[in-house]
């Protein structure tokens, strides 16, 4: 929660959080019935973050498919932003080969998952689980042995694996392993009695190049929306570390910690605020690692193939692209701006807002944070944003723990994602897969899987009346 927009009188009832609401727009427009929900985590909303500025002056005014993509507005033409957002632009879509004497791109693997950054995250967009028969596009799995590195606090890799486990490989090369995901239905009901299924996920390997030993621990992740990154970057690490909790000190039942890992470029430990776990701790190391490890391109900062065991081609050789080129791909994306908010003035979108806050989601989907500053992105610095977000891991249940350490983020723990933007999925992906193996379909099941911390604000969803429900989602749908 943004400090300025902390109200005193937040909490209980929706009639007592009407009456201290500084924003009239943010009151419900009917009395939501049902069993009164969680007190400790309802909190007032936060009328600062009803506007259509999500991204403050990096915001874009487009709905359409390419929502994602566009560089922020308050970036100048010609500016040095700008002419590096365009190189990165191009080299995020172009698709690497092996030996092609005509291509500037070669490189790709020996082992892989996708042969372009644009591959996985389409349109700057999010990806999706592989359906049955299909070999994963947008999607991957990462891999360890129990333990971790004494200097970096990195998961220990798994021998002639690594800590990806690749998809594809290049002629005359074997694929790590292939995945295939096989889905179980369960059902629930709503507290006004409909009912609702949510499908649960599990994973076999086949194909593995060497036998896979059963203590490999592994984590199915789906790409998520690349626009706004900047910005987040931009955040004082103190900002985000005020709202750490680690032990619960103020009963709330949220206890959430950034994650600490480790900083390539400086050689130390940083605070992480990138992928599913918060694992990496900037745009510029996220870039160079997905080259490496989802496309095996090496750079300087990651010069070794992501390739291993006793394969000739996984050989030391020079880097494939060079840190000018990481550069560009990193500024490309923290300087995509960020979709703005759409139906400010839709009656059920703002009962659902309210609802949103009610119901205890603010507690770690932060609605309003300040950016500070960023070296050589000016225009992500000192923005008014809305990410709903805290950057911080939580405790979300067994039934979403993919039972793996990343760093500091236990196998129940997953870092809050943004929910900018996450209304307009559909419209650009042409899926409405969520949570971070995609096994969500649509926004509400979403919200269902939600336990551990998040449990009380998930058994205060299955109490509201359906009306409520779909406000909730319209205002998701918002976003
Ligand atoms: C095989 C699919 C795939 C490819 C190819 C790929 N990514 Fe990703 N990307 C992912 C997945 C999956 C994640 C989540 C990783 C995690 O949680 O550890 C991710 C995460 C990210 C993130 C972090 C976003 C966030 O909000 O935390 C960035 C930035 C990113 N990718 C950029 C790139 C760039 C740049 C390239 C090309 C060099 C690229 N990706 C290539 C699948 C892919
Ligand atoms: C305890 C912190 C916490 C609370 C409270 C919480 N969330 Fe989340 N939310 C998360 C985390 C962490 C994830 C990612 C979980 C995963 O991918 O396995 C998530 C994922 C989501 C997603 C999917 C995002 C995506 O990109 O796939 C949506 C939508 C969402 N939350 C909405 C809500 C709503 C609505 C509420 C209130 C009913 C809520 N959340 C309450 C932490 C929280
Ligand atoms: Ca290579
Ligand atoms: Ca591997
Ligand atoms: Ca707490």
């Amino acid at each position: 929660m943004h400090p300025a927009t902390r109200s005193t009188c937040c909490l209980l009832s929706l009639a007592a959080l009407a009456a201290c609401s500084d924003d009239s727009t943010l009151q419900p427009t009917a009395p939501i019935k049902g069993p009164p929900t969680g007190v400790s985590l309802a909190m007032a909303p936060d009328p600062t973050a009803h506007t259509a500025s999500s991204g403050g002056a990096t915001t874009v005014d487009d709905a359409t498919s390419g929502a994602f993509s566009h560089v922020s507005p308050n970036i100048a033409a010609g500016s040095a932003e700008f002419n590096l957002h365009v190189d990165g632009d191009e080299e995020f879509e172009d698709a690497f080969t092996v030996n092609d004497p005509t291509s500037t791109h070669n490189g790709l693997g020996p082992v892989y998952d996708n042969v372009s950054c644009e591959g996985c995250h389409a349109g700057d967009g999010r990806g999706r689980p592989p359906a049955p028969n299909e070999i994963a596009e947008s999607f991957l799995i990462r891999i360890s042995y129990p333990g971790r590195d004494a200097t970096t606090g990195a998961p220990n890799p798994v021998p002639g694996y690594g800590g990806q486990l690749q998809e594809r490989a290049i002629p005359g090369v074997e694929p790590d392993a292939s995945v295939s995901i096989a889905y179980t239905e369960v059902a629930g009901t709503f507290a006004d009695g409909t009912p609702y299924s949510l499908r649960v996920p599990s994973y076999s390997f086949y194909g593995s190049y060497e036998a896979l030993s059963k203590k490999m621990l592994f984590s199915p992740r789906v790409a998520p929306m690349n626009f706004g990154l900047g910005l987040l970057e931009a955040i004082p690490e103190a900002t985000i570390l005020a709202k750490e909790d680690p032990k619960d000190a103020d009963g709330d039942g949220i206890s959430g910690a950034a994650n600490r890992v480790w900083d390539a470029a400086a050689n130390r430990t940083a605070i992480g605020r990138f992928g599913w776990k918060a694992g990496v701790p900037n745009v510029v190391q996220q870039t160079a690692g997905a080259y490496n490890g989802d496309m095996g391109v090496t750079s300087p900062m990651f010069p070794a193939e992501s390739c291993e065991g006793d394969r000739p081609e996984c050989a030391r050789h020079a880097p494939e692209v060079t840190s000018d080129v990481v550069l560009a791909v990193a500024r490309y994306m923290q300087t995509l701006g960020v979709p703005a908010r759409r139906d400010l003035d839709d009656a059920q979108a703002t009962q659902g807002e309210a609802i949103f806050y009610q119901v205890g989601c603010a507690a770690c989907h932060t609605a309003t944070v300040t950016t500070g500053t960023l070296a050589g992105v000016p225009s992500v610095s000192n923005q008014v944003i809305h990410p709903y977000t805290d950057l911080l891991l939580h405790d979300m249940g067994p039934d979403l723990a993919d039972n793996r350490p990343d760093f500091q983020a236990n196998g129940r723990e997953w870092r809050t994602p943004p929910l900018w933007g996450i209304g307009l999925v559909q419209t650009v992906n042409g899926h409405s897969d969520f949570l971070h193996d995609g096994r969500a379909r649509g926004l509400l099941e979403a919200v269902l899987w939600h336990g551990g911390e998040a449990k009380k604000s998930r058994d205060a969803v299955l109490n509201l009346p359906a009306s409520a429900r779909a406000a909730l989602i319209r205002f998701l749908e918002s976003l």
